[in-house]
């Protein structure tokens, strides 16, 4: 728990780029093992303030969000998920 925090807040810290752009970036969701789970997964990412599209499949448990920059961060997302009982770490961060 400690741990999730500390990152969070480096994370809000280091987060904050002069220009907005949309930033993607894949999650590795764990427990996600049945049909609703990404529902769940889904539905945690949109509520993040800033994100603009979510996409989450069950077969390669990742969840690939769309999201600016400026208002939130990869953190918050990968937090959102935890909060929702799948954790999830970024995997693959390309910027566009
Ligand atoms: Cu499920």
């Amino acid at each position: 728990m400690y741990k999730l925090l500390a990152s969070f807040t480096l994370g809000s810290l280091i987060a904050a780029p002069v220009w907005a752009a949309p930033q993607t970036v894949t999650l590795a969701v764990s427990k996600m093992t049945c049909a609703a789970c990404p529902i769940t997964v889904k539905k945690a990412l949109s509520r993040v303030p800033g994100v603009t599209a979510v996409s989450v499949s069950l077969e390669k448990k990742q969840a690939t969000v769309v999201f600016d920059d400026v208002q939130t961060t990869v953190a918050a997302l990968t937090r959102a998920t935890t909060d929702a009982g799948y954790p999830s770490t970024a995997v693959k961060r390309a910027a566009k």
